[in-house]
């Protein structure tokens, strides 16, 4: 029998598709975003051109103004919806309109880690991945808050959460052309997003659409647009980690610039915080109002650097509460959540991803045992039930596709 190294190693080869790896090659035929930086680590591991290759395609598909798509299609394929049609977008390569959690730049402080044999290709992509937070901080922060700002539950990398459901009912359906979804012929539905929720997110397609893609009337007109604290924590890291490596290239200016944004996300990030629910949460910017969750995100205020006494206090007792009603952590809802499904999709399920930036965050702001914890269960979900997309927090169960890339990637990385 294979190692599950083997295994690993296998399913990244096997969904390597010439400088760029699809997530899944049946569900999810293209290369999307964050996938790619993640997946980035797990080919560190055994083969460190590959892995900035992986970035550098990614890259590849930026846009002018700096965006860097959630999806590239590089070629076309029947087998997943939305395809490029119904985007509609891209220079140079057809990709879709929003992006994706921007975790690029952390991944490639990683990958440097001081190895002064990639330099040149430190330098080579810094300039991109700046472009892109700079992007960022124009459409995405669009009021000077310090958060990011999601126009699509997609955007978020977390489809379903229930963070989205309230903000997502201002979001007009009527007029939301036919399609077919695709995933529901690969997976079963009972752990996919319901059809109501893939009219908004089709319907938002529609509308990014119809604007040409014109990042600076969809932040002013999108009908949805939600402070996501995932995103935002990983952005406030990421910038964190871009001014370390603006520092590696002895840039000033750009480490003055990135540092300046710094300061106004840890001054504005407090947002995020609901005293009622003593965490983290979403917050709508049209109505203002917190979405009062505890999901997974909740907890990459460690990973970010988010929290202060008080705060890290709190998270950490939703972390010891939620660990004592799972099998493993962290469920990317509250099992105490009337709404928790263990099944279906960013309702509950682990996802691997997730808890590599709990974990280390944890570790890294000195909570060494919780860090431990979500690494461990982490082995213990893919030791027990191989590389799927996500996992039942209970039990354990696979959920969702097998062969996971960025499942693969964090076994590999971090998790075994
Ligand atoms: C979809 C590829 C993507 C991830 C997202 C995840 C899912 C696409 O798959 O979204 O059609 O459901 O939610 O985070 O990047 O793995």
């Amino acid at each position: 029998m294979r190692s599950r190294d083997e295994e690993a190693r296998a399913i990244l080869r096997g969904n390597d598709r010439g400088g760029y790896s699809v997530p899944n090659g049946r569900v999810y035929p293209f290369q999307w975003n964050w996938d790619s930086a993640f997946v980035a680590l797990g080919f560190a591991t055994f083969d460190g051109n590959r892995a900035w290759q992986e970035i550098e395609t990614l890259f590849a598909a930026q846009w002018a103004d700096g965006f860097v798509p959630h999806i590239v299609f590089w070629q076309d394929d029947a087998g997943y919806f939305p395809g490029p049609d119904r985007w509609q977008a891209g220079e140079g390569v057809r990709t879709s309109g929003i992006t994706q959690p921007p975790v690029a730049a952390s991944i490639v402080r990683t990958l440097w880690d001081g190895d002064p044999g990639v330099r040149p290709r430190l330098a080579a992509l810094f300039p991109k991945l700046l472009a892109w937070h700079r992007w960022f901080w124009r459409y995405r922060d669009f009021e000077g808050r310090g958060v990011v700002v999601a126009m699509h539950p997609w955007e978020t990398g977390r489809d379903n959460s229930p963070e989205w459901d309230v903000p997502g009912a201002a979001i007009d359906t009527a007029g939301v052309a036919p399609y077919v979804r695709r995933d529901l012929g690969h997976l079963d539905a009972a752990m996919r997003p319901t059809g109501a929720e893939y009219d908004r997110y089709v319907a938002l397609v529609d509308f990014g659409r119809s604007t040409g893609w014109d990042h600076a009337r969809i932040a002013a007109e999108n009908p949805f647009r939600v402070a996501d604290v995932g995103m935002s924590m990983i952005f406030l890291r990421a910038n964190r980690d871009l001014l370390a490596l603006a520092q590696v290239l002895s840039d000033d200016a750009a480490a003055d610039e990135i540092a300046g944004h710094i300061a106004r996300a840890e001054q504005g990030i407090g947002w995020l915080w609901d005293d009622a629910a003593r965490s983290w949460c979403s917050r709508d910017t049209i109505t203002g109002r917190s979405s009062g969750f505890v999901t997974s995100a909740s907890f990459l205020s460690f990973w970010a650097g988010a929290g202060d006494g008080p705060r890290d206090e709190a998270m950490l007792a939703h972390l010891d509460r939620i660990g004592m009603r799972v099998g493993y952590l962290m469920p990317s809802l509250d099992p105490d959540d009337p709404g928790f499904q263990m099944l279906r999709y960013w309702r509950g399920p682990v996802w691997a991803v997730v808890n590599y930036m709990i974990g280390r965050g944890l570790k890294e702001a000195g909570h060494v045992a919780a860090g431990e914890r979500i690494r461990a269960d982490t082995n213990g979900l893919i030791a027990r039930s191989g590389f799927y997309e996500a996992f039942d927090p209970t039990g354990g169960a696979p959920t969702g596709g097998d062969t996971f890339s960025w499942t693969a990637a964090i076994w590999l990385a971090w998790a075994r």
